[in-house]
């Protein structure tokens, strides 16, 4: 059966020139692109997509990150695609993630950890509605 996860290539990854390389990583995966855009978040659905971070000490840094230039937010497609997403991003901590994923390979700092994608169907179901109103 087949699910979709968002995805997204955060400013430092955009910065750092890695876009193709993690369309790469998920289209050699199998995993199918149904959906791409380049965007510079608002803080209001930044705040609205990391709301499960509200209360956290590094919250406002987390937003001023991710509004902080460009990303790249994509819907990703494919059996079990929020699980094989993340075994491709690797652990939240680059320095701990290994290598081979895209964190274990493109980054070193927690806040500076390239991609994001979905951690749950039901933060998936809200995600893509979020950045995709239009899919549905
Ligand atoms: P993401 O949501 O961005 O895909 O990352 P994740 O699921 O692997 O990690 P999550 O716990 O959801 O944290 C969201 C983002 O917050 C930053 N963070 N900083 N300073 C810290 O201790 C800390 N902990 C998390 C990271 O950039 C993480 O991606
Ligand atoms: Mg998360």
């Amino acid at each position: 059966m087949s699910e979709r996860t968002l995805v997204l290539v955060k400013p430092d990854g955009v910065r750092r020139g890695v876009v193709g390389e993690v369309i790469s990583r998920i289209e050699r995966k199998g995993l199918k692109i149904v959906a791409l855009e380049l965007r510079t978040l608002t803080r209001e659905v930044a705040e609205d997509h990391y709301a499960e971070h509200r209360e956290r000490p590094f919250f406002g840094e987390l937003v001023d990150f991710i509004t902080g230039g460009p990303l790249v937010a994509m819907v990703v497609e494919g059996p079990r695609a929020i699980e094989a997403f993340r075994a491709l991003a690797g652990a939240t901590d680059p320095v701990k993630a290994a290598p081979g994923t895209i964190r274990g390979d493109f980054a070193l700092e927690i806040g500076e950890n390239i991609v994001h994608g979905s951690d749950s169907p039901e933060s998936a179901a809200r995600e893509v509605k979020l950045f995709f109103p239009e899919l549905g």
